[in-house]
């Protein structure tokens, strides 16, 4: 596999280094008052600036139980423990509670009837006679509103919950139980908390959002995402006064929730490195490099489709491509949809990426020199998951 070239990223414009750990000394102490009461237990050293992380444990609740694939019911990879294995592996930096934040900005990003399935919908599964019937204690769909089926027909709403809830989620895969909710609800104040350690003077944040969130639309949820965190990191540092954002998406699949929220607005540029959807896979229908967004916001998406077994060279130079492009469009802050599934051992991607292509990758994005919040998305091998994180974040902080 070709190394990366490491003398391309001096060349370019609007690459100030600006994330360098010598900050005004005003802002560190105003960075520093929000994050003490947890500094002391992480014996976090002042003058190593490691990122903050911020992370929640209601975000444990969400119990996948597991997957339907193929009509066969398999063991859910996203799991608690992923949060266990990045915070183990992220020990020593500050670590910040998330803060609650009200639905302002959420609802701005996600249908009320969306948020409102998501919200009632395991009440209403578990007072159903459903487990009783079969056993199922999550919400699956099974009936889906697709155009094929209406025929150019206008519907009517379905009442049976188990119909229902495949006029929200769009696939068989992202289970919906007791729990779900308030994890997926906390992983939004997870990302909210980390636009305001930004706003509070941290040059960027690592906001440990779980379940993952870019697959989610604005009334569509599936690929084990429940609400787009990133959408509302980038709306957040929106309204923190950023004119254009950045979202930046390394997972290795197409954030297709992300790029349907933003699809029509000049001011949020969503770009994505992942593997290739022609080749068969998720999010199948979405990623191509065709995809540049439409009407207000045509140019504003960049999608940058990878064969299956592309390694640390060409993948960091896909992301040094989207870094320039970035660069080039004036955005002023950034979100990193910042998945790990890329990595070889991987059970959910084909793409062969080692620890040290996501510390070049962190680089490149760091060089940037914007205020970055970093959103956990996916990543599956808990044995090796957390030190690809820690070394993203390594790269990003020191570029
Ligand atoms: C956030 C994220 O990374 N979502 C990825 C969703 C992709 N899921 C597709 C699953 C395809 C089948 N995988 C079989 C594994 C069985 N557990
Ligand atoms: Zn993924």
């Amino acid at each position: 596999m070709a190394e990366p070239d490491p003398g391309h990223v001096q060349h370019r414009v609007g690459r100030s280094g600006g994330q360098r750990p010598d900050l005004d000394p005003q802002v560190t102490c105003a960075w520093h008052g929000l994050i003490l009461p947890e500094v002391g237990r992480s014996g976090w050293d002042a003058g190593a600036v490691l990122t903050p992380v911020v992370w929640s444990p209601e975000t444990r609740r969400h119990l996948p139980r597991h997957e339907v694939w193929v009509g066969v019911p398999t063991p859910g990879t996203e799991v608690p423990e992923r949060v266990d294995v990045i915070l183990d592996a992220l020990a020593g930096h500050p670590l910040q509670e998330a803060a609650p934040h009200d639905d302002t900005v959420l609802e701005r990003i996600h249908d009320g009837a969306l948020l409102g399935f998501l919200r009632t919908a395991a009440d209403k599964w578990a007072a159903a006679p459903y487990e009783e019937l079969v056993g199922q204690d999550r919400v699956v769909p099974y009936f889906f509103p697709t155009a094929a089926l209406l025929a150019g027909m206008e519907p009517s709403p379905p009442a049976a919950l188990h119909a229902r809830a495949g006029q929200f989620c769009y696939d068989t895969m992202t289970l919906l139980g007791p729990g779900t909710w308030q994890a997926a609800r906390a992983a939004v104040d997870v990302a909210l908390t980390a636009v305001d350690l930004l706003a509070a003077g941290a040059p960027s944040a690592y906001a440990l959002c779980r379940p993952p969130g870019h697959h989610v639309t604005p009334l569509g949820y599936g690929g084990s995402c429940y609400l787009n965190n990133a959408a509302v990191a980038a709306e957040a540092l929106r309204d923190a006064g950023h004119e254009r954002v950045a979202v930046v998406d390394v997972d290795a699949h197409h954030g297709n929730g992300t790029q349907a929220v933003f699809w029509e607005r000049p001011d949020v540029l969503y770009g994505s490195l992942h593997v290739d959807p022609a080749a068969g896979w998720f999010p199948h229908l979405f990623g191509h490099a065709g995809e540049t967004g439409s009407g207000a916001g045509a140019g504003a998406t960049r999608n940058l489709p990878l064969a299956e077994g592309t390694g640390d060279g060409p993948w960091v130079e896909a992301v040094a491509d989207l870094a320039d492009w970035v660069a080039d469009a004036g955005c002023t802050a950034l979100v990193v949809s910042l998945g790990v599934d890329a990595a070889g051992d991987d059970p959910e991607s084909p793409l062969q990426v080692t620890a040290e292509g996501f510390r070049e990758a962190g680089r490149e994005l760091g060089g940037l020199g914007l205020p970055s919040v970093l959103v956990q998305e996916g990543g599956y091998h808990l044995a090796t998951m957390g030190g690809l994180v820690a070394a993203f974040l390594a790269g990003h902080a020191d570029p």
